[in-house]
């Protein structure tokens, strides 16, 4: 939580992590937002070079650290971030890179989404990526969306330091 960093920051307590040059820290986790265009895999397979993953987004106070965050960080409207959701094991089954279930009353999905939309993937949309430039009512933008699209997105890495 904040108050612990507070208190890491004041003491400057050992057991606190330290997020390596790049990465922004937040609570007891870090952050990369990268901005190479890559597909969901590849975006997963890089986080883990880094020895983090793709961010699972666990609390409300996460989602509204991220959501502004991204906003800053987007020039074009389709340049959102890939986070650590699929349901390409089994349809309208979401769950995060971990194995866990999504929380269904833990959810931002912006409005009429998830919709696996056929369009442009006959395989549908069963990766999920966020951000809403324009800003989003209650920080609920999370889009479901084809897995394979190279977009200029941005991943995000979340260096797991409490959960390992
Ligand atoms: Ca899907
Ligand atoms: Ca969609």
């Amino acid at each position: 939580s904040s108050d612990r960093c507070f208190y890491c920051d004041l003491f400057k307590d050992d057991s606190c992590p330290k997020c390596e040059y790049g990465w922004e820290q937040h609570g007891r986790q870090c952050y990369y937002f990268s901005i190479d265009p890559l597909t969901w895999s590849e975006s997963r397979y890089e986080c883990r070079q880094k020895g983090g993953d793709l961010v699972q987004i666990d609390s409300r106070e996460e989602q509204t650290f991220l959501e502004p965050k991204l906003r800053e960080k987007m020039n074009f409207n389709e340049d959102k971030f890939w986070i650590g959701l699929t349901d390409s094991e089994k349809e309208g089954t979401w769950l995060w890179v971990d194995g866990s279930p999504l929380n269904e009353s833990l959810t931002f999905w912006s409005s009429t989404e998830p919709n696996n939309w056929t369009g442009y993937d006959p395989d549908g949309e069963d990766c999920v990526r966020m951000g809403k430039k324009a800003g989003a009512p209650d920080r609920k933008c999370w889009f479901d969306e084809s897995c394979k699209f190279y977009f200029l997105l941005i991943d995000i890495l979340n260096y797991i330091y409490n959960k390992t």
